[in-house]
């Protein structure tokens, strides 16, 4: 349909106006709130992602299509909650003990919530007790950490260590992310996997979704 397309076109450019203006339309038009969020915003979110990863697009394109999605979300929040639509999955995040750096955070965790996952944003500066407690009061399925500091990113192990400790590790796929992390870093501190930039951590969340 014309308006989905314009919708998701709002969203890969940024204009939270049209955004807004296309998501009453849609809905107004008779379409089911959930056909707006996936064929609509998701499917322009997803459009931004991959022009993300292949370099058409850099960070304050990506911004401006969130904060665009955000307010296509606003709209349809309530609606979805109505119609009972279950998110893909729930997905908590932070930024690791000691690291301060939130933007790269913040844009995995929009994706992830434009991609339909439910995102519990712990902030910067969290400390593996804190992870732990998010994982067991809200059951998520993926947890995921940031670091920007060579320093912090150890931390990260930590968060690894207190997960099996308190027995939760076995029902949760940890996901670690940032500057300078590694694949192998992934693997020598026990992670599930490591996604490079935030396009990337979509997917690998629908990659854990699938073996889960
Ligand atoms: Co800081 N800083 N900083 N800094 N800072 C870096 C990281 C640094 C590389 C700069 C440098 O020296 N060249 C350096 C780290 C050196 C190192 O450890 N190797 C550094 C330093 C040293 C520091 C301080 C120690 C400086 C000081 O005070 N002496 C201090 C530390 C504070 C603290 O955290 N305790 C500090 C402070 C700050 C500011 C507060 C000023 C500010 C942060 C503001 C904020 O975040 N709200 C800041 C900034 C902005 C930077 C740089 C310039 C930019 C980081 C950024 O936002 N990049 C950075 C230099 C650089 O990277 N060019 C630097 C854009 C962002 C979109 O990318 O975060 O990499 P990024 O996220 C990407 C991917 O990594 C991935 O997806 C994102 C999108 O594609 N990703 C994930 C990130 N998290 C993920 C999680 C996932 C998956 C993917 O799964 C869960």
């Amino acid at each position: 349909m014309a308006v989905l397309e314009d919708l998701a076109a709002s969203v890969i450019s940024g204009s939270a106006p049209k955004t807004e203006e296309y998501t009453n339309a849609a809905l107004a038009s008779g379409l089911a709130p959930v056909d707006v969020l996936t064929k609509g915003l998701i499917a322009g979110m997803n459009v931004v992602g991959q022009k993300f990863k292949a370099n058409e697009f850099y960070v304050p394109e990506v911004l401006i299509a969130a904060r665009a999605m955000k307010a296509g979300m606003k709209i349809l929040r309530p609606k979805l909650a109505e119609t009972g639509i279950k998110p893909e999955a729930k997905f908590v995040v932070g930024t690791v003990k000691g690291d301060l750096h939130d933007i790269g955070k913040n844009l995995v965790a929009m994706m992830m919530e434009g991609a339909g996952f439910e995102v519990i944003d712990l902030g910067v500066d969290v400390t593996p007790e804190k992870f732990v407690e998010a994982v067991k009061t809200s059951q998520a399925e993926i947890i995921g950490m940031s670091a920007l500091l060579t320093t912090t990113m150890l931390n990260m192990k930590d968060t690894v260590a207190a997960l099996n400790e308190s027995g939760l590790r076995k029902q949760v796929k940890v996901m670690v992310g940032g500057a300078p992390l590694t694949q192998s870093f992934s693997d020598e501190i026990g992670a599930d996997g490591y996604a490079p930039d935030a396009a990337s951590a979509v997917d690998l969340a629908r990659q854990f979704l699938q073996k889960s």
